[in-house]
């Protein structure tokens, strides 16, 4: 047990509020850490229903009213797992109350939007990171790692796919996803951001694109009731006004080049989260469907035994393993999750900052509206260069 703890403040509680309680109820039992977290408060709109969710997942209390929890002083930190349309306000809210700020992706849905809100968290001087959890992967720690080594050398390709197939029925009804106020965009900024991230976090920043988004199912059932990926159908119809589907190419500032493909009308592909990155010594291809697996090629192998070499991410010393399972105990989505709030309960500990911050988060944000202006003007965009 740590000397001190760290409060808790969760708003949603729905997919993310899951994931994000199963990674504050784990972290503790599993790392060693230098701030306790403490499950103090969760909120939602629906009182009743929160309250039965603070139950199931051990959180002190619970809460309809946000604006009231995250000032509490027996808060410390707020996280931000709502519907996009709400980041913004309520990370404002935290941070100039004084609480670290830990928020969803995609952070928010504008760059003017993001902007306030790394000013808020860098004016009140609270740490704040965005949680991009595919990054927590240990493969993809270690694909990190391996490139900071030069592994395989100077990158020149970066190949990022993002599929799912959970609304290739025309019949799956409408849920918040679908809509852009409550969504920013749709299978752009879902998925769109994930790929984005994960291209800065191993080959560095964007610098500019082309690219086109389409809506294919322009109309849907509209809503009866919805909770994470799955709806049940209400009266009549709605129309649907964010896109199915985005493509782009990007220009990186280090020279490489890349392709960005995000879908969620992909029959087949459940979570197909891949990249594939080639480099002048060689290559490394993960997808989140075998997510502990790094495929590696190297230039450098013996002739005769050049190929791709599969690792298995799964080592006590690869990236966050030691804290989890023997060699070959395969770690699934969940843990990505609680493996960010080790490194960010360990940032506050220590006052470091953490990553990927809000910053991240803006930049990301950047290269989505970029292609939104590409997709309008049928030209190449520029990424606005955000510090
Ligand atoms: C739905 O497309 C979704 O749950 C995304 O919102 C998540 O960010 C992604 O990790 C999985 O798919």
């Amino acid at each position: 047990m740590a000397a001190k703890n760290l409060n808790v403040c969760l708003i949603g509680y729905k997919f993310m509020g899951k994931a994000h309680s199963q990674a504050w109820r784990t972290v503790g039992r599993f790392f060693d850490l230098d701030l306790d977290p403490v499950m103090k408060v969760v909120c939602g709109r629906d009182a009743e229903a929160v309250a039965a969710f603070a139950d199931r997942w051990g959180w002190e209390s619970s809460s309809s009213d946000w604006n009231a929890a995250v000032t509490r002083d027996d808060v410390d930190l707020v996280d931000v797992s709502t519907p996009g349309y709400t980041h913004a306000e309520i990370s404002i809210a935290a941070a100039e109350a004084g609480k670290h700020v830990y928020c969803e992706k995609p952070l928010t849905f504008t760059v003017a939007d993001g902007k306030q809100m790394l000013a808020a968290v860098r004016q009140a001087g609270v740490k704040h990171m965005v949680n991009f959890n595919y990054r927590r992967c240990p493969a993809v720690s270690l694909a990190k790692q391996m490139i900071e080594s030069g592994d395989i050398g100077e990158i020149r390709h970066v190949r990022c796919t993002y599929l799912q197939d959970w609304l290739v029925d025309p019949e799956f009804p409408m849920n918040w996803r679908l809509r852009k106020d409550a969504a920013g965009s749709g299978a752009h900024g879902d998925l769109g951001a994930h790929s984005i991230d994960l291209a800065r976090f191993l080959a560095g920043e964007i610098s500019e694109v082309v690219g086109m988004t389409k809506t294919f199912i322009t109309e849907r059932p509209a809503e009866g009731t919805s909770d994470g990926l799955t709806a049940t159908a209400g009266e009549g119809t709605e129309q649907v006004t964010v896109d199915d589907t985005s493509i782009f190419l990007a220009k990186f500032a280090n020279g490489a080049t890349g392709t960005f493909e995000a879908t969620r009308l992909a029959p087949g592909r459940k979570n197909y989260n891949r990249f594939e990155i080639n480099g002048s010594k060689g290559s490394l291809v993960w997808c989140f469907e075998d997510l502990n697996a790094l495929e590696f090629y190297s230039t450098s192998d013996p002739g005769t035994q050049q190929g791709f070499r599969r690792i298995l991410a799964t080592e006590g010393d690869h990236p966050y393993v030691s804290a989890w399972w023997p060699p070959g105990h395969m770690l699934g989505y969940e843990h990505g999750f609680c493996n960010a709030v080790y490194d960010l309960t360990q940032s506050i500990a220590h006052d470091q900052p953490c990553s990927p911050d809000f910053l991240d988060g803006v930049r990301c944000v950047a290269v989505l509206e970029a292609v939104d202006q590409s997709n309008e003007s049928g030209r190449w965009a520029e990424v606005e260069s955000i510090e």
